[in-house]
């Protein structure tokens, strides 16, 4: 197991072997962080009945983690990045810390140790809505704000939820490059990423909404697998899908770990061009494989923007800015202002479809 710990662009990465040692390190583990640990939270965090004031003053010496679903995932380090900037930038100071694997409980003794730390905020992708919800609570009971973003909890352990777009929208628009691909007909697979992970499993309950479209009456969904978000396991469960299913015409990956592992199968398989495959992913980690004819679209947002909003939203309710109630507003810098909707969502915008014409417009 490896626990990683990140401040701005610093990194510190500690590998561990024993048991005893790893619950040791991880209920320590924001103390590889330099500076994280002297941090005084100010005990005294926003209340979610709060009345908001949203010309408060940004709180002095703000300190917001980051908790990714796992915190070797690309993807999610571009997030945060994009997070710990935008706090930096109004001030604060914010770092990245997170389990190596997306499993539904890694995050909870990270939660603990933030909370211990007494953080201002806590901003996390939770690799399940309700293994998180304990840890989460207690900490807004302990005045620490709370923001989901990416990946939602059950929504009474946060204040608010930024979501990187309408998760209808991000269902349709990848039946809508499939039907494209595969000429409105054939049989399909979804390569997902844990069997428990909320954007995951909104966006394949959206997806088979969709299909019961009539434009879609010739698309059939033959099975969800799961990658787990783990390079090798997408790799290897992309392999299995081709051998259960030789009539597969596409595959669908809503995980950008799931769609480059699949894509670096295909590249050097018989399949190459005879399977599709779409799906959700990074331009940088899918420019080959667009390059080489693997792949002809994916779709994404812009995973910096998601970061900043999530940390201009934590910075705001930590503030007492706003306390996450709907019809509140988050001014958000250079992102503009945003509403708060319902059950605390805030959106960031629609997603972008990648394919040959326009990727090279894009550097994440
Ligand atoms: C993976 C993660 C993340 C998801 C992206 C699209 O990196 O599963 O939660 O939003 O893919």
């Amino acid at each position: 197991m490896t626990i990683h710990s990140r401040r701005g662009r610093g990194r510190t990465a500690l590998a561990v072997t024993s048991a005893g040692l790893v619950a040791a390190l991880i209920t320590g583990c924001g103390g590889t962080t330099k500076g994280s640990d002297a941090a005084e939270g100010s005990g005294s965090g926003p209340q979610r009945d709060a009345s908001a004031n949203p010309d408060a003053p940004i709180k002095e010496d703000l300190t917001i983690a980051f908790l990714p679903k796992e915190i070797d995932n690309p993807y999610e380090n571009i997030v945060d990045e994009g997070g710990i900037a935008a706090v930096e930038e109004l001030g604060g100071s914010a770092k990245e810390v997170g389990p190596s694997d997306a499993s539904a409980s890694s995050q909870v003794s990270y939660i603990n140790t933030l909370v211990q730390q007494k953080q201002d905020a806590i901003v996390i992708a939770a690799n399940d809505p309700n293994a998180v919800a304990p840890a989460l609570k207690d900490a807004m009971e302990q005045g620490i704000s709370v923001v989901t973003y990416d990946s939602d909890a059950a929504p009474d352990a946060r204040q608010v939820f930024v979501n990187q777009a309408d998760s209808e929208s991000i269902a349709r628009t990848q039946i809508e490059m499939l039907s494209e691909q595969v000429d409105g007909a054939g049989k399909f697979a979804i390569l997902s990423a844990t069997p428990n992970a909320t954007n995951q499993n909104t966006w394949i309950e959206f997806m088979k909404a969709e299909l019961d479209k009539p434009e879609y009456a010739d698309l059939e969904l033959v099975t969800v697998a799961y990658g787990n978000d783990d390079d090798q396991t997408s790799f290897q469960e992309t392999q299995a899908l081709l051998q259960t299913y030789p009539d597969l015409e596409a595959i669908v990956s809503p995980t950008t770990v799931g769609l480059a592992a699949a894509a670096r199968y295909l590249s050097s398989s018989p399949a190459k061009g005879e399977v599709e495959l779409t799906g959700l992913g990074t331009p940088n980690q899918m420019r080959q494989y667009i390059e080489d004819g693997t792949v002809d679209q994916f779709a994404l947002w812009d995973p910096t923007q998601l970061g900043r909003l999530a940390g201009h939203a934590a910075a705001a309710l930590a503030s007492g800015r706003i306390t996450g109630a709907e019809g509140e507003v988050l001014k958000a810098g250079d992102l503009g202002e945003r509403e708060i909707g319902e059950d605390g969502e805030i959106i960031l915008g629609p997603p972008t479809v990648f394919n040959a014409d326009n990727i090279d417009d894009y550097d994440f």
